[in-house]
């Protein structure tokens, strides 16, 4: 069973209300503005899928360090690709391949407990970070 995060940036009793309709049950646990994912930390349970929206209007990618996850799990990249360098290398040489539009989404389901941590391509210089920290 997958569940999905919902909002965990709102508080315990007006998620716990949201419940399959509610008002706050977004599509999306991370959304990107122009320069950021927000929220820029998620805490999740082991077993939840993440959603990621590109809320902004501009072209954003999620791209884990593969460094910087922990040592059993599966990298994980907007575009399916199996390493960083092969994001990167996409990225510049296909042509902004692995590009997240304004209003698609990606999604990744998070099995292994410990801290996760991405990037946007394009944006990386303007620090365009984020994390994912999966708890037992
Ligand atoms: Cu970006």
């Amino acid at each position: 069973m997958h569940r999905r995060a919902y909002l965990a940036s709102v508080g315990g009793a007006i998620a716990a209300t949201s419940g399959c309709f509610g008002l706050f049950e977004g599509d999306y646990d991370v959304g990107m503005s122009p320069t950021d994912f927000e929220p820029q930390t998620l805490t999740v349970e082991a077993g939840t899928e993440v959603v990621w929206k590109n809320t902004s209007s501009r072209g954003h990618t999620v791209t884990a360090y593969e460094n910087a996850i922990p040592a059993d799990a599966a990298y994980f990249a907007t575009g399916g690709f199996e390493s960083q360098a092969a994001a990167r290398d996409a990225w510049n040489t296909l042509g902004e391949d692995g590009i997240i539009g304004p209003g698609q989404t990606f999604s990744y389901t998070f099995e292994i407990p410990g801290r996760y941590e991405y990037f946007c391509i394009p944006h990386e210089s303007e620090k365009m970070f984020g994390s994912v920290v999966v708890e037992e």
